[in-house]
Formats: C-alpha cells, structure tokens, sequence
C-alpha cells in the first residue's frame, strides 16, 4: 500500500498535474472601469491558484438572464443587468483543491460594505452591487457557470512547475489526478 502510494505520488509530482476542482470567476465591468482587474488577478494568483482560462467578452440578454436566473424577478434586476452590460467583463476559471469554497472566501459576502476586510470585496469596493466580482457558490453550479462562459478549447491544462511546492504530497493524492 505504501509503495503503491508513493508510486502514485511520484507519478503525479514528475507529471503534468490536473487539479481536480474549477471555479469560474467574472471581473465585473465596475472593476475593469476602476484599473482593479490586476490587483484582483494578483489576489488569486498569490493563493496559488491557476488559470485554467481567462476571457474578455460582452454579456448579452441571454446569457445574463441565465446567470442570473434566481435574480430576474428581483426589483434591482435592471440596475444590475445594466452594472454588468456597462462594459467588457473578464471571465476567468480558477483551479485548486477546493478551489469553490477558498475563492468564495477570498471573495467575502455580497454587500461590500458588510465584507471582512482582507476580502477581495472588502478591499475593493463599497457598494452591494457594484461588488466588482462574481464567483461561483457551489461546485454543481461553478461547473455550470465554466460551461456557460467557455467553450470547448478556451481551457487549458498545461504543466506547473510549482504545484509540488503548493500543494504536500497528501493533498496531492487527494485533489488531483
Ligand atoms: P453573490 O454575487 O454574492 O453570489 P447573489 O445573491 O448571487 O450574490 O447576487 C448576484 C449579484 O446581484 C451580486 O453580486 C450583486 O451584484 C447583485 N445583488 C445581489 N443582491 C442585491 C441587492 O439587494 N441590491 C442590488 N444588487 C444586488
Ligand atoms: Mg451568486
């Protein structure tokens, strides 16, 4: 069992390494209007998390109002579907053990103003809905939301040179393939 294990382990640690668990990340046009897209990169970047994908594209109608299927009824849904056709967003998919859970947390809660300070939102912004980024809240719909945004080929699996040094050999059996 354990020279099985470390056989696995080397495997993956000499290998190209597939992180199991994806998120999918929108820069909202608020952010990208105030010259924080970076600093929000940067954020996720310092966690160790990667980038599977990173796209700049206008929201239509459509794909708006299927994203935003829970809200369309709600009295604010005008300004927030104008807040996000203001300007391009940047969609970006996110990979890392637990990676839904861990960007929700850097993420803080929706209104800004309530956000823990150290929170991407609680950093970044004041406001409840120009909250300058979208993140997925569960794993079922951040594969939903990556379907939604990305197509076949805009996703890219590719070698890490770093990973062994982010991740101990434990989370690496666990979290990746
Ligand atoms: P989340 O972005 O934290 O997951 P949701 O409830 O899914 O929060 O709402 C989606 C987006 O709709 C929020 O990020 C915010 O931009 C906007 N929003 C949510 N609740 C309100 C509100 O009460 N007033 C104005 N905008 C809101
Ligand atoms: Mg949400």
């Amino acid at each position: 069992m354990i020279i099985c294990c470390t056989e696995q382990l080397l495997k993956k640690l000499t290998n190209l390494i597939t992180i199991m668990e994806k998120t999918l990340i929108l820069i909202k046009p608020n952010a990208i209007q105030r010259g924080i897209m970076g600093d929000i990169v940067t954020r996720f970047e310092r966690k160790a998390l990667r980038s599977a994908g990173m796209k700049m594209m206008f929201l239509t109608d459509e794909i708006l109002a299927e994203h935003y299927a829970h809200l369309v009824e709600r009295p604010f849904y005008p300004y927030l579907k104008a807040s996000m056709q203001a300007g391009p967003v940047i969609a970006l998919c996110l990979e890392g053990a637990e990676a839904v859970e861990t960007v929700r947390q850097m993420v803080g809660v929706t209104n800004s103003r309530k956000a823990l300070p150290g929170t991407i939102r609680g950093d970044f912004s004041m406001s409840g809905e120009q909250n300058v980024v979208h993140a997925s809240d569960s794993v079922e719909n951040a594969q939903i939301e990556i379907n939604r945004f990305f197509k076949e080929g805009e996703l890219f699996d590719y070698e890490s040179a770093v990973t062994r040094f982010e991740y101990g050999g434990e989370e690496t059996l666990k979290y990746m393939k």
